[in-house]
């Protein structure tokens, strides 16, 4: 079995099979130290708490990771805070870059194989039962690898996505934003998510530790535009801290344009080649799924190829891509209505009107609290 990529998505499913007693060897494109320095993710569903600690996988988590139970929403005609944890259940924050070290530790640990700083080109014979892996090597010579199955787990830039048969589709949106996300050496400034909309556009404050905090800032223009007094004083605007309280600032050692698109491919599998994660499914950031739908893929896939490895049964590897998109599918709509939320229509009048309209029921009505609570931390 190979496994490209070494994320939350290939390093769950690295455990797994490992456990289930099928061989496998993961190839990661960076080195062991670059990986440990990648900060994306943080809060992570209740649901996907319960599937690493299933499997033995949560220890560092449950020690070193913080409950997170409600948002605040600002805007210009106030503010307001949703309890979700109060009417559902909470968020466990855990930077990404933790999750994978533990993730990697625990593999390794248990005596698994990873190929560090092997970068995949394409995945070939797919349709057949012998598909193989053309790669270049850490000291960059050509090298081939071979397996009965390929995962691609390698993001939406990886080798699978680009190995896909000419049929394949995606099923696109672009949300028409971008944000600046940003990691600021500097304390959470509340005990909550802030999410901002102002006439200017979106802002938003989430906790990563005691001492890290993300920002993201909606913007039209590129990184360069955006030196750090500029950063900091367009988030002190957006998030009204003259009236709600000052943002504990501290230098920003992290800065990315992202684009809000999604895509989700029609099936997660060609042949003999399975995709999971990001190479799976493209998600925007703004309701926090990414990195548990990954988690929970991974899952799938691991018992659908142990059975089909171990057990010569493969009714689960042929569900696994519709099993899959059920969940894809629902997350996808909740973030597009995230999307929706948290940006001002500049476009239609009536459009802001009702996305006005949308967060004050949300401000008023329990059911509709109940509702978004449920799909806020859900998954
Ligand atoms: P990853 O984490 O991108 O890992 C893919 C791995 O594959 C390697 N790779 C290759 N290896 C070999 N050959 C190749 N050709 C390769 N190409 C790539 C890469 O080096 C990498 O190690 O994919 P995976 O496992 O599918 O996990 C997906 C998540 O990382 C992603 O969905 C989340 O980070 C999204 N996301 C969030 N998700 C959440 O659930 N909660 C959050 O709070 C959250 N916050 C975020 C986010 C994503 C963000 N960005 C950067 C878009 C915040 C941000 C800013």
């Amino acid at each position: 079995m190979l496994i490209l990529g070494a994320g939350p998505s290939g390093l769950v499913l690295a455990n797994l099979l490992q456990r289930g007693g099928i061989d496998c060897v993961v190839l990661e494109r960076s080195g062991q130290a670059s990986l440990a320095e990648r900060a994306r993710a943080g809060y992570l569903a209740p649901e996907t708490v319960r599937t690493l600690e299933r499997h033995g996988l949560a220890d560092g988590l449950l020690r070193h990771g913080t409950r997170h139970d409600s948002c605040e929403f600002r805007t210009e005609a106030g503010r307001f805070r949703l309890d979700y944890g109060s009417l559902g259940e909470p968020h466990t924050v855990y930077p990404q870059q933790e999750l994978v070290a533990d993730l990697l530790a625990a593999y390794q640990a248990a005596g698994g194989q990873i190929r560090f700083g092997v970068e995949a080109l394409a995945v070939h014979d797919a349709d057949g039962p012998r598909p193989w892996v053309s790669a270049r090597s850490a000291e960059g010579a050509p090298v081939r690898w071979e397996a009965r199955y390929v995962a691609g787990c390698d993001g939406r830039h990886g080798a699978a996505r680009r190995s896909l048969p000419p049929g394949a589709t995606s099923l696109r949106r672009d949300h028409g934003a971008s944000w600046l996300a940003l990691l600021a050496e500097a304390p959470p400034s509340l005990d909550a998510v802030a999410y901002a909309v102002h006439p200017r556009g979106f802002a938003g404050h989430m906790a990563r530790t005691p001492q890290l905090t993300r920002y993201y800032l909606q913007c039209e223009q590129g990184l360069e535009a955006w030196p750090e007094e500029r950063i900091w004083a367009e988030l002190r605007l957006r998030l009204g801290a003259e009236r709600y309280g000052p943002l504990n600032e501290g230098p920003i050692t992290q800065r990315a344009l992202v684009t809000l698109e999604s895509d989700v491919l029609e099936t997660l599998r060609h042949g003999s080649l399975l995709l999971a994660g990001d190479a799976a499914s493209l998600i925007s950031p703004s309701a926090a799924k990414g990195a548990n739908l990954a988690v929970l893929a991974a899952e799938l896939l691991a018992e659908a190829l142990i059975d089909a490895l171990a057990h010569g049964d493969a009714t689960a590897l042929d569900r696994y891509s519709e099993r899959c998109l059920g969940r894809i599918w629902r997350a996808q709509e909740f973030s597009r209505w995230m999307v929706r939320l948290l940006h001002p229509d500049r476009s239609s009048a009536f459009d802001e009107r009702l996305r006005r309209s949308r967060l004050e029921s949300l401000r008023t009505s329990r059911s509709f609290q109940g509702w978004f609570a449920e799909h806020y931390v859900g998954i």
